[in-house]
Parts: structure tokens; sequence; C-alpha cells
């Protein structure tokens, strides 16, 4: 318990005993045309479904219960991160916690409900790396489809072998460690996560205490957006455990000002967290920067270069 029971599941009196799959070759889908009165799938016992998911997922929790880094948020600044870190250092483990079912965050429209993606040079740098073709106009390029953006950079960070991406998983808490400095004897360091499956973090109020699970990493990177529901989560929780004494509170939309703020600002604010992206705007007080998304971009690999700054040093 708790789980219910959604179907039951109607044995078939024969072929109960599953034979292995053939090692034939694999039919390609050209074999496959014209055949379909003959064509059937290879045998499979429901419980092999199950245990090639469960084991997988089990062995990754174990896995990754001790990362090097932890990023909290897959909207489209912690997956630029993601990309960056992976790609330059396929020494670290890396784990990606995302509360939606769905990562890329705000990233799978343009703005409002259109579909086109804005960058401001020089973020095409970025698009040149991922391999994502652009219109040039100028000062700015834009995507044709936000979607075509997201897809291909979440495709290439699924793809490195040191990342896993929890998704459907909220970050629920910071693990932290006294760390007294001479001016703060209350000082702390954030020494990883505190994570629950976002459908229970969704139902605290109204189902018995269910208790969390926790990652730990000497390095956690916050990128989880501007307030809202979910939003500014790591940046909210260091004020209530009286890390920053107040948050600046993200202010009103100014393209001009807010993405060179956000890029330059993306740091270390607490002694193993780093935040980036829309989030940062609530500790700074920086401008809104509405539908453009290069300094999301740009935080990410400004992100991933302090990060490896910390771990090396
Ligand atoms: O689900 C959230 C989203 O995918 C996730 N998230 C938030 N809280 C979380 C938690 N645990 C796990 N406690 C959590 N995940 O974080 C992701 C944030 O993505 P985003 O797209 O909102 O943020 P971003 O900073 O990557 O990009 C911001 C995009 C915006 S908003 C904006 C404006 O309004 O001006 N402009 C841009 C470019």
């Amino acid at each position: 318990n708790p789980i219910a029971v959604r179907d039951v599941i109607v044995p078939v009196k024969k072929n109960l005993a599953v034979k292995p799959a053939s090692n034939g070759q694999a039919k390609t889908l050209v074999e496959m045309e014209d055949n379909w009165e003959s064509f059937t799938f290879s045998p499979i016992r429901e419980s092999q479904v199950s245990r090639a998911m469960t084991r997988r997922y089990f062995a990754d929790l174990d896995n990754y219960a001790e990362s090097d880094i932890v990023i909290v948020g897959a909207g489209s600044c912690g997956l630029s991160t993601a990309y960056e870190l992976a790609k330059k250092r396929p020494d670290l483990k890396i784990a990606i916690i995302e509360a939606g079912v769905a990562p890329g965050g705000g990233a799978w429209l343009g703005g409002q409900l259109f579909s086109a993606m804005v960058m401001r040079k020089p973020a095409e740098a970025f698009l040149n790396d991922l391999g994502v073709p652009y219109d040039d106009e100028g000062d700015f390029v834009v995507v044709k489809h936000a979607a075509l953006f997201t897809s291909t950079l979440l495709s290439k960070v699924l793809s490195f072998p040191n990342i896993k991406l929890f998704n459907a998983t909220a970050v629920e808490d910071l693990i932290t460690r006294s760390n007294p400095t001479a001016s703060d004897p209350n000082a702390v360091r954030i020494a990883g996560v505190v994570t629950n499956w976002t459908l229970v973090s969704m139902h605290h109020d109204d189902q018995s205490c269910m208790d969390p699970n926790t990652i730990n990493a000497p390095l956690v990177i916050s990128t989880t957006g501007h307030d809202g529901p979910f939003g500014a989560f790591s940046v909210k929780r260091l004020v209530s455990m009286q890390q920053l004494e107040k948050l600046g509170g993200m202010r009103g939309l100014d393209m001009r000002t807010a993405e060179d703020a956000i890029v330059k600002r993306t740091r270390e604010v607490v002694k193993g967290l780093i935040v980036g992206g829309m989030e940062l705007s609530e500790v700074d007080g920086a401008n809104r920067m509405g539908p453009t998304f290069g300094a999301m971009a740009l935080s990410g690999v400004k992100a991933a270069e302090e990060a490896l700054r910390i771990v090396d040093e």
C-alpha cells in the first residue's frame, strides 16, 4: 500500500512460459511492409515489462543517492546547465530532479501560445553547439519552434551516460550541514536535496505523513524558475532557514537589462548552492525578461562553469 489495482491480467492458458527472444537478425521496416497479415510482436510476459522498468529505476535511485551534482528543475536553464556539464565532464554523476512529468519548464512555446523562440545574440553560440537551426534577424535569432530547441537539448542531455533525470519528482527540502563562518556562526552549506514523487508532495495535506527520499551531493544547482506554485523553491527555502535575509523579488519586465543581469549574476548564492535562470531574479530583484531565452541558455553555461570551478577547487 498505497497502490491501487487498475486492472486485472487475463491469463492465456497456452504460451504462459515466455520463450527467449529470437536471436535472428532484427527486421527492417522495409521487410515489414506488405507483410502485415503475418505480422506478430516478439513474445512477452507482463512481469518482464515491470522488471525492465523497476530494476533500472531502483538501480538509478541507488546509484544517484550519492551524486556529484544535483540540478533542481529541468527548464531551459537547468537543461542547458546539464548539457554543458555532462559534455565537459563525463566523470561527474549528475542527477536532474524535475517536479513535472514533462521536462522543459516554460520552453515548449516561445511566449504566450506562440511557437517561435527568440534568442538575443550572442546566445546563438549555444544553438550552434547544439545544432539547432535558426533565422538570423540581425541582433537576435529565431528558432522556428521552441519545441525544436527543447526537444533537441533534452535528447542530448538524456543521451549522456552520466546523467539521470528523475521527473515527476519534487525537491521538497535541502540537506544542510553546519558551516560556521567568522561573520555568521549559523551559516550552513548545502549538501544535497530531499525529494518526493510530486504526486506525493501534492498530497501531504490530505494523507498521513509520507516521508521523503534524499540525494547527497556536495553541489546543488537550482534553476526552478521565478516564483509561482513550484518556482523559486530553493531561494525561498534559504530565506525560511535564515541563510538569506530576504528575497529581492523579481521586478517588472525589461528585456534590455534582465538578460545581462541573469547571466552575470549566476553564481554560488550559499555555499554548495548555485542559482541560475529566472530563480535568480527573485534573489537579486532583477527584471523579468519575458519571452526571450538567450539568458536561460547562457546562465546554464555560466552555472556549469561555476560548478566546475567549485568541483575542481
Ligand atoms: O517544474 C519546474 C520547471 O520545469 C521545475 N521545478 C520548480 N520547482 C521545483 C522543485 N523540484 C523540482 N521544487 C522544480 N523541480 O523547475 C523548472 C523551471 O523551469 P522554468 O522554465 O520555469 O525556469 P527557467 O529559469 O529555466 O526558465 C525561465 C523561462 C522564462 S520565464 C520568463 C518571464 O516570465 O519573464 N522568461 C523566461 C525566459
